[in-house]
C-alpha cells in the first residue's frame, strides 16, 4: 500500500533533520529515509581515526534554536567526529525526530507520476511512499571512490575506506598498515594510524596543501564568550564568504607591505585550518597573490619536516593554494619525521596492482596486514545519481546532467517539479559551513511551500532557461578565479569520464543566501508557479 505524505525526504544528516524539524514544525506530513542505522550522514559513517571537522564547533552547530545553542557545550575548538555525532543524536533525541526517520532503508527510486505532480518514492526495505515534495539532503561528499585498482578484492589484509569505518574501530598495533590518498581524510587519519603501526607506508599521488587546526580544549571562559555573542557571529556567518564569521583583510595581498601581509598570513595560520585559504580577498583570483600564500605556507612546513627531500615531495606542484579545499591536520607534517613513516611517491612509481599479501608498485612490492582508501568520494553528484531519479517525460536525473550537474540556484531542476536539491551542485556547498547551509536552504524550501499553499498552487518548478543562465553564472564565477586550473573533486576531476565542470556558486555564502532570497521575494522568479495538475 502507498502511504501520502507531503514531504519525503532523503538522508537524515545535518540537512534532512533540519528539513524534518522544519517542515513538520510547519504542518506538513514528513517521511525521513536514511540509509545508516542512526543520524548524522557524513558523520556517522566517517569514523575513521583523526575525523575532525575543520570548521570551528561553535559555528558548525545548528543556528535555528536559540536554547539549543545557549545549552550546548563543544569541548574543543575544532570537534572530533564523535563528539559531531553525539551533538547531532541529542537534536534527534531532543526534538523527536527519530519517529519520523525510517533508518537502515535506502531509497531506490523516485519517480514523477506527471498527472498529479507527485513523486513515488520507493526503497529497498519496500516502502512504498507518495510524495507532493522531496527534499534530497544526501550530501556532496557521501559516495565513497573505490579506486579501480587490479586486485583490489584479492587482498588477504584488512581493507577499509575512510568514508566507512568499521563501527568498532579498528587496531593497527604491531601491523604494517598502507595509506592510499593524501586529501583531507587521509591527512587526518596518517598521524592517528602512524602512532599505533608498527610500519606505515603512505602511497601519495598528489601532494596537497595542509594548514594545521590549531586546535585546543574550549574552556568555560571560551564557551561563555561564545554563547554571550552567539547572536552576532552568526550574523557575520550567514553574511561571509564561507559560512564562518571571519572577514578577509579588506586590501589585495599585493597592495600591502610585506610585514603587513607576513602579519596577516600569521594572524589566519594561528587560527588554523581552511581559513588560511581566505586571508586576503584575491588569494584564489590573483596567481602572483596566491604566491604570496604558497611561499608563506612553504616556508611554515619545510621547517618542520626534518629531510628535505621529503618535504619537496610533500610541496604540491601542481596546483595553486586553495584550488583544492585546504587540509586541516594535527602534526601531519611531522608524522614524516617517525622512522616507522615511509612516503610512497607514486607519480615516480605508480601502483601497478593489489594482491593478497600486498601493494605493487613499478618500484617494488609492500608487503601490508592493512590497506586504507583514503581515496575520497564521487562528489557533488555522485550520491544523487545513485537515486534513480525519473522526472518530466522520463528523463532521469542522471540523463539531465549527462554533461554536468544543471540546477537553478542549486536548488531546483528543470523537468522535476518540486523537488528540492540541499546543499549541493549550483549552491556554495562545501565551500561553506554545511550546517549553516543546511538550514539556508531548508528555510528557503519552507517558504516555497508555504508560497505555493497560500496560492493553492501544486508546484514550483525551474524554467530551463533559468537553470541555463545559473548554470553560466556559475561557470563565469568560477571562470573568473583559480580555481577550475586544479584537478579537484569540485570539477568532479578525481573521477574517470566525469565531465569537467566547476560544480559550487564561487560568490560567497552570504552573496548566494542574498541571491535566492532575492529570487523569493520577487515571487519565485526563473520558475514557473503551477497553479493545477493536468
Ligand atoms: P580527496 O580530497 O578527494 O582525496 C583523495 C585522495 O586519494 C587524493 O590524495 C587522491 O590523489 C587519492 N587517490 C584517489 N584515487 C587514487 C588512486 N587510484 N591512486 C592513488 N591515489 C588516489 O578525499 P578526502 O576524503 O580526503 O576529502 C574529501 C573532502 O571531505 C574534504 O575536502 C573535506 O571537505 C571533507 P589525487 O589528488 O587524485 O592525485
Amino acid at each position: 500500500m502507498t502511504a501520502e505524505v507531503d514531504v519525503a525526504v532523503v538522508g537524515a544528516g545535518f540537512a534532512g533533520l533540519y528539513a524534518l524539524h522544519k517542515l513538520r514544525g510547519d504542518g506538513l506530513t514528513v517521511q525521513v529515509f536514511e540509509a545508516g542505522d542512526g543520524v548524522g550522514g557524513v558523520w556517522y559513517w566517517n569514523r575513521y581515526p583523526g575525523a575532525r571537522c575543520d570548521v570551528e564547533s561553535v559555528d558548525y552547530s545548528y543556528s535555528f534554536d536559540p536554547e539549543l545553542q545557549q545549552e550546548w557545550n563543544w569541548s574543543e575548538k575544532y570537534a572530533t567526529q564523535p563528539e559531531i555525532l553525539k551533538y547531532v543524536n541529542h537534536v534527534a533525541d531532543r526534538y523527536d525526530l527519530r519517529r519520523d526517520i525510517k533508518f537502515g532503508t535506502r531509497v531506490t527510486d523516485i519517480v514523477l507520476d506527471e498527472q498529479t505532480l507527485r513523486w513515488d518514492v520507493r526503497t529497498d526495505a519496500g516502502d512504498a511512499v507518495s510524495a507532493r515534495f522531496i527534499v534530497l539532503a544526501v550530501g556532496p561528499l557521501s559516495n565513497a571512490n573505490i579506486p579501480a585498482i587490479e586486485g583490489l578484492d584479492s587482498f588477504e589484509g584488512g581493507l577499509y575506506h575512510t568514508a566507512h569505518w568499521p563501527h568498532e574501530g579498528v587496531d593497527f598495533t604491531g601491523k604494517r598498515v598502507g595509506v592510499i590518498g593524501t586529501g583531507s581524510s587521509g591527512i587526518q587519519t596518517i598521524p592517528e594510524v602512524a602512532k599505533q603501526a608498527e610500519q606505515l607506508y603512505v602511497f601519495q599521488r598528489s601532494a596537497n596543501y595542509s594548514v594545521p587546526a590549531g586546535n585546543v580544549p574550549l574552556t568555560d571562559e571560551d564557551r561563555a564568550a561564545h554563547k554571550a555573542n552567539y547572536e552576532e557571529r552568526r550574523r557575520l556567518s550567514f553574511a561571509s564568504g564561507g559560512g564562518s564569521p571571519h572577514l578577509a583583510h579588506p586590501k589585495s595581498a599585493l597592495e600591502v607591505s610585506e610585514e603587513e601581509r607576513r602579519a596577516a598570513y600569521e594572524k589566519r595560520w594561528q587560527l588554523g585550518g581552511v581559513l588560511y585559504s581566505k586571508t586576503f580577498p584575491d588569494q584564489v583570483t590573483n596567481l602572483e597573490a596566491n604566491d604570496t600564500a604558497r611561499l608563506f605556507w612553504e616556508e611554515k612546513v619545510r621547517a618542520v619536516i626534518d629531510d628535505p627531500e621529503v618535504a619537496e615531495l610533500l610541496i604540491p606542484k601542481d596546483h595553486a593554494i586553495g584550488t583544492k579545499r585546504i587540509c586541516t591536520d594535527a602534526n601531519y607534517y611531522q608524522t614524516y619525521n617517525r622512522d616507522n613513516v615511509t612516503l610512497v611517491n607514486l607519480k615516480a612509481t605508480p601502483i601497478e596492482s593489489i594482491d593478497e599479501t600486498g601493494l605493487q608498485t613499478s618500484g617494488e612490492h609492500y608487503d601490508l596486514d592493512a590497506l586504507i582508501l583514503a581515496t575520497g568520494f564521487d562528489a557533488m553528484t555522485g550520491s544523487m545519481e545513485k537515486l534513480n531519479i525519473v522526472g518530466r517525460g522520463g528523463e532521469t536525473l542522471k540523463q539531465a546532467w549527462a554533461e554536468g550537474p544543471k540546477t537553478y540556484l542549486g536548488l531546483s531542476v528543470a523537468g522535476f517539479p518540486n523537488l528540492f536539491n540541499m546543499t549541493g551542485p549550483g549552491s556554495v556547498s562545501v565551500l561553506a559551513n554545511m550546517v549553516l547551509h543546511s538550514e539556508l536552504h531548508v528555510n528557503w524550501v519552507a517558504d516555497a511551500i508555504a508560497h505555493l499553499d497560500e496560492r493553492g498552487a501544486v508546484a514550483l518548478e525551474a524554467r530551463q532557461e533559468s537553470a541555463d543562465a545559473w548554470v553560466k553564472e556559475c561557470s563565469d564565477r568560477a571562470e573568473a578565479t583559480l580555481m577550475p586550473t586544479a584537478n579537484s573533486w569540485y570539477l568532479g576531476a578525481n573521477i574517470p569520464g566525469r565531465p569537467r565542470v566547476f560544480m559550487p556558486f564561487l560568490g560567497g555564502f552570504g552573496v548566494y543566501g542574498d541571491l535566492i532570497a532575492k529570487v523569493a521575494a520577487d515571487g519565485y522568479t526563473g520558475f514557473d508557479v503551477v497553479a493545477a495538475a493536468e
